[in-house]
């Protein structure tokens, strides 16, 4: 089946339904996996796209959403993503001459359908903890890289951001750890999609300083910020996300540059809309997916023009 993602807002079964479905309309050019299962033994699915010129072993965009159930826009902005390389692969040709990208557009499946069948705000898994009165782990605290700092997570179950007993001990943060480590060769960036705020964050999370690559990675954030402010009206700030939002331990895009070696790796806090913030009308989502993607592509751009050459 074909998807509407500006007409409404899909479950995680229609997302694979849809998913199901592109591999044979664009057999050269969408490859599907399901890469691993949630705890409520949900497929998740990995999409990779690429311009079908046969060329294996490029580096890699990896963009995730929904690692956080309720947000609900990521998910859809990532099938729009899809959308966008798949069905105008002229006018995208130079974002998939030299890169595959590599998409999961739902990492916290049981949350996700949480939010579409029982309580709409919901966050975390839905795994049981040792607390029988709290259920789920902040998968964007679970990941094994600085986990279990409680300056930026925390190891009460019934908190918003427990972090698990011990790092990656959800099924679905494996899955994302999984895909970084197989591409740990060849990532150069490496997206992770929530809602809501109009940042772009930039590790480390777990402290105050900065890796590395900070400064590469801040020049990336500003071509995408810069893209969005001369295209439409959206401001986004950039920078540590430690500074922007608060101190974050065992997040994954801190997993993706301390362990993973990720060139880029970012979490892109989309804008808000609807009454909280995390649920957005669906007449909102034409005018964010389409500003976000103005984005999106100008730091691939970028990302491409620093680091095509290298591998
Ligand atoms: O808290 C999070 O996991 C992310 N924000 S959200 O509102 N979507 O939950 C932010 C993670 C990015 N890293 C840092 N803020 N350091
Ligand atoms: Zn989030």
């Amino acid at each position: 089946p074909q998807i509407d993602v500006m007409g409404a807002f899909y479950t995680h079964a229609e997302i694979n339904e849809y998913l199901d479905s592109l591999p044979q309309r664009y057999p050269q050019r969408a490859l599907l996996k399901t890469f691993g299962w949630s705890y409520e033994r949900r497929p998740l699915k990995l999409l990779t796209i690429n311009n079908g010129d046969g060329r294996t072993n490029k580096p890699v965009i990896f963009i995730d959403a929904a690692m956080h159930a309720r947000e609900w826009i990521a998910p859809s902005f990532a099938l729009y993503i899809i959308e966008e390389l798949l069905t105008k692969p002229e006018e995208h040709a130079e974002l998939l001459k030299d890169y595959d990208w590599v998409i999961m557009p739902v990492v916290n499946a049981d949350g996700y359908e949480f939010t579409h069948t029982d309580s709409r705000y919901w966050r975390k898994t839905r795994k049981p903890t040792w607390d029988p009165e709290s259920i789920g782990t902040d998968l964007n605290r679970n990941f094994g890289y600085m986990w279990g700092r409680d300056d930026g997570s925390s190891a009460d179950p019934a908190e918003e951001i427990y972090r698990g007993e011990y790092a990656f001990d959800q099924p679905e943060s494996q899955v994302v750890r999984d895909v970084l480590l197989h591409y740990s060769d060849r990532l150069h960036f490496y997206l992770s999609l929530h809602s809501y705020g109009n940042y772009l964050l930039l590790p480390w999370g777990h402290t105050s300083d900065f890796p590395a690559n900070y400064y590469d990675m801040l020049e990336v954030a500003d071509a995408g910020a810069m893209a969005i402010v001369h295209a439409t009206n959206g401001i986004y700030s950039y920078g540590s996300g430690y500074y922007l939002m608060y101190a974050t331990s065992g997040d994954s895009t801190d997993y993706a540059v301390g362990v993973a070696n990720a060139k880029v790796a970012m979490t892109m806090e989309l804008p808000a809309g609807g009454w909280t913030g995390f649920d957005p009308w669906v007449s909102h989502i034409e005018g964010i997916v389409t500003e976000s993607w103005v984005g999106v592509r100008a730091m691939a751009m970028e990302v491409i023009r620093r680091y095509a050459e290298q591998s």
